[in-house]
């Protein structure tokens, strides 16, 4: 019992500490550090805490952020190399075949967004968690293209449906857009998460109606009806990213 506590405490409240100072531009140092807490079965908690020295002055800057363990972990990650090493920012990150999104916020909102992309055995798993909603419902679609440039998101264009098909629920005998992922519930903490796997799906291979490589994810203000046509009358774009290598 002792021991399976103790492991507990090392996997779900390890605290990291990691301090850079020896950098050739000297006069910023960060120390960052990161404490884990299991919400329940399938959410954890990041509490980050970022010390920030430059000129002599040390600023404090406290982040929270909450998903599932892989989104978690890669956020940390990304926050850790952005601090630490002052990188620029990283949109994605690539490892083989696997993907790291960070959502842009779109029509004046203030969500943040994480979205993993992997393959495996033919089935491709989308793992997206959604910080900054009002309590409600969403949808989330694939869009056609990989292009988040406008303010409203609509530059991303429609929804992704390589098979000619009306839009409607995914699995819908009577057809559905390949980009039809459909709806997630954001709970009273603004937080929303879903996981999605399909085989319909796959990331960077020849066969143009299931590669997602160049086309984007959208999530917006409203519900997916799952029949209004072409594309669900979910309203406004809130938050978007390219899906690219
Ligand atoms: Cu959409
Ligand atoms: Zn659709």
């Amino acid at each position: 019992m002792k021991t399976l506590s103790i492991l507990i405490l090392n996997l779900f409240l390890s605290v990291f500490l990691i301090s850079c100072n020896s950098k050739p531009r000297k006069e910023k140092n960060a120390e960052v550090s990161i404490e884990m807490k299991k919400i329940n079965d399938t959410l954890v908690r990041a509490t980050i805490t970022t010390i920030l020295e430059k000129n002599g002055n040390a600023t404090e800057e406290i982040q929270v952020i909450e998903g599932t363990p892989g989104v978690v972990k890669a956020k940390v990650e990304a926050h850790k190399s952005k601090v630490l090493h002052n990188k620029p920012h990283q949109i994605h990150q690539k490892t083989e075949n696997k993907l790291q999104l960070f959502l842009e916020a779109k029509s004046g909102s203030n969500t943040s967004e994480t979205v993993i992309l992997s393959e495996k055995d033919g089935q491709v798993t989308l793992e997206a968690s959604i910080n900054g909603l009002e309590e409600g419902i969403y949808a989330i679609h694939i869009h056609e293209k990989a292009d988040c440039s406008s303010d409203n998101g609509k530059s991303a264009g429609g929804h992704w449906n390589p098979t000619f098909e009306a839009h409607g629920a995914w699995g819908n005998t009577d057809g559905f857009h390949r980009g039809d992922i459909g709806n997630f519930i954001a709970d009273s903490n603004g937080f929303g998460m879903i996981t999605f796997n399909t085989d319909l799906w796959c990331l960077g291979c020849d066969n143009k109606e299931k590669n997602l490589i160049g086309k984007a994810i959208i999530v917006h203000q409203g519900e997916d009806d799952l029949t209004s046509q072409p594309s669900s009358a979910a309203g406004a774009r809130i938050s978007c990213s390219g899906i690219i290598k």
